[in-house]
């Protein structure tokens, strides 16, 4: 399973993707594994919740559409962030339209995502064109997408032979399809990317179906990469505490996992 390669032995495969290969990088540099998922409403609260968590991360998901009062300077002014502190932006979109589609929404309307988001992710429900639509868009820019192959959501219908099917379309495109969000490693690929939602430092969930899953168990004994955690730290007394908490414990996990 690969699973005792280091993040920066990955970042040098000869046929990672850049985008990838970069994530790994700083994954390593800054030694987080960490995802947090900025699910805020003001633009304001984003931004300051990137500049003061900015050093753990290795990544920011965000939820363009929930925010109040996105412009394109607020857009500007979180590229420049994700400069400054060193991590990646990922639009939590979830594409799932036919290929056309995707293109515009990927590239146009109010948020022009492909302009400021480093990676999005779709779901393959309408088959390949989806991909491909997105990857009309976003290939050049040197963009990366990740296929949802399952759901941390209680019945969730992404199982079985449909995680395997996503797992053959990303081979199929992977000039752009850097990984998956997904619940477990669900390829031996060391070259893609595993994300993991649904991560509390206690096992349980919320009243709407979200299921949540420990550091430890998503990144030691499921082998997955990134934990995404949003509540958990959003709603934590000391944000910053708990996301320096949620990096350690996804970073032991990773050299646990490493040194078996
Ligand atoms: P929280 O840690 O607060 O439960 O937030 C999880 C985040 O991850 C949310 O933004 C949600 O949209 C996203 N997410 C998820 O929870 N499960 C999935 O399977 C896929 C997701 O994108």
């Amino acid at each position: 399973q690969n699973l005792q390669l280091s993040y920066a032995d990955r970042a040098k495969l000869p046929n990672i993707h850049p985008l990838a290969s970069k994530l790994l990088k700083i994954m390593d540099d800054k030694r987080s594994n960490l995802c947090v998922s900025a699910d805020v409403t003001s633009s304001k609260e984003l931004l300051q919740l990137a500049d003061s968590l900015g050093p753990k991360i290795c990544m920011l998901k965000t939820h363009v559409d929930i925010l109040k009062d996105y412009t394109v300077a607020f857009s500007q002014k979180l590229q420049a962030l994700a400069e400054k502190h060193n991590f990646l932006i990922f639009e939590d979109r979830k594409f799932a339209d036919i290929g056309n589609t995707v293109k515009h929404q990927y590239e146009g309307g109010l948020y022009q995502i492909s302009s400021w988001s480093h990676i999005v992710n779709a779901h393959v429900v309408p088959g390949p064109g989806v991909v491909a639509g997105l990857s009309a868009v976003g290939k050049t820019l040197g963009r990366g997408c990740l296929l949802i192959a399952q759901m941390s959501s209680q019945g969730s219908l992404a199982t079985g032979e449909y995680t395997n099917t996503v797992v053959r379309m990303a081979e199929d495109h992977s000039d752009f399809v850097i990984g998956f969000i997904c619940v477990s490693k669900i390829t031996k690929k060391p070259e893609f990317i595993y994300m993991t939602p649904g991560v509390q430092m206690q096992a349980g969930g919320d009243m709407l179906g979200q299921q949540y899953t420990t550091p430890e168990e998503v990144i030691h004994n499921h082998g997955s990469d990134v934990i995404i955690v949003g509540r958990g730290v959003l709603e934590a007394p000391d944000r910053l505490k708990a996301a320096e908490s949620y990096r350690k414990s996804g970073w032991d996990a990773y050299t646990k996992r490493l040194s078996q």
